[in-house]
């Protein structure tokens, strides 16, 4: 009896030092998980974007002739956070593109605006800001830390930030040039955008890409939502994501939609 209970215990043990080692073995690989995302992207939401004729005034103010003629998209897809009251937040966007740039008008009502946490690079998520993701060449997969695509957040005050391939983050401040007007609770944020591609070089020399017509890009919008809490409120996107984890925009180019350059 006595012997039982000792192999039993022997049992256990060895049972538990499998488990324990397979455990361990497996906390790397899941802290590495967003490097095994395969560029599996499944074309959603093809949308044609026009060319603008005419220069588009980077100015917060859209009586640009480009934007007359440009659709509005929704912006109401909620990631992160409980349902929205229309008071809270409603949104919606445009985009056209020139030769050298991709443009974007966004409309965003939100009942409190806050810029509170003053260093750029500190959880710069938290503060109310747009942010827009960009897959110059539409491959999906991941992107997390590289430039296979870019989640840039632009703040109130117009500083760009992204995580950089030293996973932290960076200023990209000569990619984007923006300005936004509050009038009420609606800001008309303009923003024009340098594109590039995939082997962008956090130490070297880039040169943005040209844009013509048929490229496809990877595209989505968001808008991070906070009124007065420590975390941001809400995360509300341009795009349907699937599954219960719909943060994945930063990570997964595949979540994007695609967009269209026309003439
Ligand atoms: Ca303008
Ligand atoms: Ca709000
Ligand atoms: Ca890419
Ligand atoms: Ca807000």
């Amino acid at each position: 009896m006595k012997k039982a209970t000792y192999l039993l215990f022997l049992l256990v043990l060895v049972f538990n030092c499998k488990n324990e080692t397979s455990k361990k073995a497996e906390e790397p690989s899941l802290k590495e998980a967003p490097q095994n995302i395969a560029s599996t992207k499944i074309e959603k939401q093809l949308r044609e974007v026009y060319k603008s004729k005419t220069a588009i005034t980077i100015d917060g103010v859209s009586n640009d002739s480009a934007w007359a003629k440009s659709q509005w998209y929704d912006l109401n897809q909620v990631w992160l956070g409980d349902s929205l009251t229309e008071d809270d937040y409603s949104g919606r966007f445009k985009l056209s593109w020139t030769d050298d740039a991709l443009y974007v008008l966004a409309e965003i009502k939100d009942d409190t605006l806050i810029d509170k946490i003053e260093d750029p690079l500190e959880r710069w998520w938290d503060d109310d800001c747009l942010e827009i993701f960009i897959d110059e060449d539409n491959s999906g997969g991941e992107h997390q830390f590289n430039h296979n695509a870019f989640a840039y957040h632009i703040a109130l005050d117009g500083n760009v930030v992204d995580m950089s391939t030293e996973k932290t983050g960076k200023l990209y401040n000569s990619h984007i040039e923006s300005k936004n007007i509050t009038t009420g609770n609606t800001t008309i944020w303009e923003v024009k955008m340098s594109l590039y591609d995939d082997s962008y070089n956090d130490h070297g020399e880039n040169t943005p890409v040209n844009l013509s017509a048929n490229k496809k890009i990877g595209f989505a919008i968001a808008y991070c939502d906070n009124d007065k809490s420590l975390e941001r409120e809400n995360f509300i996107g341009s795009i349907p994501v699937e599954g219960k984890d719909k943060n994945r925009g930063w990570i997964d180019a595949n979540i994007f939609g695609t967009i269209l350059l026309k003439e």
